[in-house]
């Protein structure tokens, strides 16, 4: 760690400069994005009027994912300077990922106007234009009539299973361990499940989460034992690795995955099809909470529906969406454990009932409620945090010990801060193949509760980069 002094004259103020210039530089090509966030935070404190340093600190954010600060920091770069072109990208690149698709093109728009002959510029503008117009046209039938379930259209009876597949079968209809056995391997080897056995899991999976609260609420025995994983973003190899070491789930091995499943990683589908497997297989034992990444928005930019519809149809996706949206939120452990995906809130004062109480079966809405908090623990979108304070008073109001979340990615797969009371897991090593940070998992004993961590590295998979089927947009590096 470098200090810098507060007591400036100019030339130590000029020398400090390029230091950490170069500072920011390495951790750029390190892929240290935390550090390189640290440096620029020290450049602008010394230099508040360089709109580079915004912009590339905007940057740095959107590698760590924090959408919210890149927009404020792209912001602030475009207003010292309108005339800064990669403001406009980044500040773009931070609307899109947040799902403001009509500010984000404007943004193109402007880029187009100073740049009439940039052909990426173009491009980009085009492809963003076409999703503003596909979002209206969504938004226009759903307000005309009520969505229909594609379960309804569906005749998965009648489908029927050609002779030359040789893949696993539900045996009568019904998941079993040898089923399950048969259908990791069947993945391992990048074959394809039958369409027909994929809409039997999801039917089946529907019906058991609908009837799920909200707040998922289990109690572990003195003697009981559960796992508890962050994010794992389409990794199946990895996820298979940690089956490898934790071992399979059962009813005597519980696990609880808390979201983005999907999206990112390029083996989306062969996750996510796993998970809602086991579901089926022991539902009282194997649980699974929503993501922010289990939505549309996201899945259209950062390739699960672009996936689908690869290996499958677009009807198949349609019917990943509705399950989506009856995944639980949040998961209470002995009444002191809680865990969920995103954090906590921006209000003060959410109590476990009003969790209980949140109506799922929906796409987050823009901002404002609950259910898009959980998944987010966003001020407006641009907050990447909430204070000890934050989570020492929730946790008093309703009486918990501590929680688990997840959605960052970290270093170590998992990091403990507001002293020990909130405790981030993240599941997926060597995050999109160049974050290069571990993963982890806990185990939570019903005996005392205490978190227990294990770390993992990254796995080799089979050579599908991530984002393969993501939103072209994404692919071009817009950042
Ligand atoms: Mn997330």
């Amino acid at each position: 760690t470098i200090r810098f002094s507060r007591n400036r004259s100019l030339e130590t103020k000029f020398y400090q400069v390029i230091v950490i210039k170069i500072l920011c530089d390495i951790c750029f090509s390190d892929k240290d994005y935390e550090n390189a966030i640290k440096y620029y935070s020290e450049a602008v404190d010394l230099n508040p009027s360089n709109a580079i340093y915004y912009s590339n600190r905007s940057l740095a954010y959107l590698r760590t994912e924090c959408y919210g600060y890149a927009l404020a920091d792209a912001t602030k770069a475009l207003e010292i300077d309108k005339n800064y072109i990669k403001g406009y990208y980044r500040r773009a690149t931070s609307n899109m990922a947040l799902g403001k698709f009509k500010a984000a093109l404007k943004d193109y728009e402007t880029v187009v106007r100073v740049r009439p002959n940039d052909k990426d510029a173009k491009m980009k503008y085009q492809e963003c234009n076409k999703i503003v117009k596909q979002k209206a046209f969504e938004r226009a039938i759903a307000s005309d009539e009520i969505k229909k379930s594609v379960v309804d259209s569906l005749d998965i009876e009648n489908m029927t299973i050609e002779d030359d597949y040789v893949g696993p079968k539900l045996e009568d209809g019904t998941i079993t361990l040898t089923f399950m056995k048969e259908m990791m391997d069947w993945f391992k080897d990048q074959k394809k499940l039958h369409r027909k056995c994929a809409y039997q899991i999801l039917v089946q999976v529907k019906d058991v989460l609908s009837k799920l609260p909200s707040l998922v609420e289990i109690t572990l025995k003195e003697t009981e034992k559960i796992t508890i994983c962050g994010d794992t973003h389409g990794q199946y190899y990895d996820l298979l690795n940690i089956f490898k070491l934790n071992g399979l789930p059962s009813e005597t091995n519980p696990y609880l995955f808390n979201g983005d499943f999907v999206d990112r990683g390029s083996f989306s589908l062969e996750v996510i099809l796993t998970l809602f497997g086991f579901k089926l297989l022991y539902p009282e034992n194997f649980h699974l909470l929503r993501g922010n990444h289990e939505t549309d928005n996201m899945n259209q930019m950062y390739g699960f529906e672009g996936e689908v519809k690869a290996k499958y149809t677009a009807q198949m996706f349609q019917l990943f969406s509705e399950v989506f949206q009856w995944l639980p939120l949040a998961q209470c452990m002995n009444n002191k454990v809680l865990v969920m995906h995103g954090g906590l809130f921006s209000e003060d004062g959410v109590t476990l009932d009003d969790l209980r109480k949140i109506e799922r079966n929906r796409q987050p809405p823009d901002s404002g409620r609950l259910i898009f908090q959980m998944q987010h623990e966003s001020k407006s979108g641009v907050s990447c945090q909430f204070g000890p304070d934050v989570t020492e008073r929730f946790l008093e109001q309703n009486k918990l010990d501590f929680i688990v979340r997840s959605h960052e990615v970290k270093a170590e797969g998992y990091e403990v801060t507001h002293s020990g009371k909130c405790i981030t897991v993240f599941s997926a090593p060597n995050y999109c193949d160049q974050m290069g940070n571990k993963g982890a998992y806990i185990h939570l004993r019903g005996s005392d509760l205490k978190p227990e961590f294990h770390q993992f590295t990254a796995v080799p998979h089979p050579n599908v980069k991530p984002m393969a089927y993501a939103n072209t947009l994404m692919q071009l590096g817009m950042m």
